[in-house]
């Protein structure tokens, strides 16, 4: 087993994954940096190559290598060849913006990732729940870093705290300071072997990493005055931690799409989930039903109306998708068909 790999996150069970690939002679890599579809990959953590992929043809968008990716390089030909990617054991996916409900891998491979929201404006907790949503979605465990705590006062980050851990029930929450260090400490406990950091731009994502890495490895800029972000960061990128481990850095988002994410939405609104069970109807619409559970507990405080809109809203955006998505697979069946039936003419079965 290629040894000096093991800092990277490379284990048993990857080097099984990859046994026939080496038998093929490839080498294994991870994925360190993806721009706009330019490769690097880490055949040893100190050191990226400029890697070009050629996967089988007909490989979806999702297929592609995503920064974190296990790969299979081909050694022999001129620069890096990525042959094959390694089965992921986590991945975080964006919908993308568009008409077409594609995702878009942003990271694999993830154990834990950080969702950064910066304390010096107010928390957007709908979007916080989106990040969440796709955090739990991955397959990593999510944990939210409230950052900049050294900008606001003891109070402002204890109401900070209670809102920020209403919106993430189960998740662990922390206030740090890439500044003073305060709760850096926290953190690093807190954090897998491979941890991506995910959010708005000027959140504080790379300024975290380099507090965590102990380096100036990501370049950060001051936020605009009215504090949104300069998207400063553009790629996706791994870091090699000097006590073993990776973080990944990722640009910052405006928003982003629970599209695909029904086991997501449902682990990251389990506290409603939980209580809809205890509805009278098996199909209660929270509305006016007698005996509603979740209706009660907003009554009695236990549930904001807020985090149930919330919840509402990424249902109907996840089955909005489902249905666009069955859409769209009948109208390339129906292409296809026409396709093959203009095919079949063409070769003159006589039917003119
Ligand atoms: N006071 C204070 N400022 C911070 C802290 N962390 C980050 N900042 C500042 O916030 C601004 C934005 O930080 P970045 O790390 O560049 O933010 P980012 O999330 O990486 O932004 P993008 O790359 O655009 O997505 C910079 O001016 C940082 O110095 C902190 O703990 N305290
Ligand atoms: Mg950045
Ligand atoms: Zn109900």
């Amino acid at each position: 087993m290629p040894s000096d790999l093991r800092p990277l996150g490379w284990d048993e069970e990857w080097a099984a994954a990859f046994a026939s690939y080496a038998a093929a002679g490839l080498l294994p890599a991870r994925v360190g940096r993806v721009d706009r579809g330019r490769l690097e990959v880490h055949l040893r953590p100190s050191e990226t190559v400029h890697a070009v992929a050629h996967l089988e043809a007909g490989a979806a968008v999702e297929d592609q290598p995503a920064v974190g990716d296990w790969v299979a390089v081909d050694p022999r030909s001129d620069g890096a060849v990525v042959t094959g990617v390694l089965p992921r054991r986590t991945l975080i996916v964006r919908s993308s913006a568009g008409r077409r409900s594609e995702g878009q891998a942003m990271a694999a491979n993830v154990d834990t990732v950080l969702i950064a929201v910066p304390l010096e404006r107010e928390a957007r907790l709908a979007q916080l729940e989106r990040f969440l949503t796709v955090g739990w979605e991955s397959g990593a465990r999510p944990v939210v870093v409230l950052t900049k705590s050294d900008v606001v006062d003891h109070d402002e980050i204890d109401v900070a705290l209670l809102r920020a851990r209403e919106a993430a029930p189960g998740v662990q929450v922390l206030a740090v300071s890439a500044e003073t260090r305060t709760g850096t400490d926290a953190l690093r406990s807190a954090i897998g072997a491979t941890t991506a950091v995910v959010g708005q731009s000027g959140a504080g994502k790379s300024t975290l990493v380099n507090a965590l890495a102990g380096a100036e490895v990501m370049a950060t800029q001051a936020t605009r005055q009215d504090g949104k972000g300069r998207h400063t960061t553009t790629a996706r990128e791994l870091i090699p931690l000097p006590s073993g481990g990776v973080l990944i850095d990722t640009p910052g988002l405006r928003g982003i799409g629970v599209h695909d994410a029904s086991d997501g939405v449902a682990q990251s609104f389990s506290d409603i989930e939980a209580l809809a069970e205890e509805c009278r109807f098996r199909d209660c619409t929270h509305e006016t039903e007698p005996g509603c559970a979740v209706t009660a507990a907003i009554d009695d405080g236990a549930l904001t109306r807020r985090r149930l809109d919330s919840y509402r809203k990424q249902l109907r955006e996840v089955e909005w998708a489902g249905r666009r998505n069955a859409a769209d697979a009948r109208a390339a069946h129906a292409k296809r068909w026409a396709e093959q039936t203009a095919h079949g003419k063409g070769h003159g079965r006589g039917v003119h």
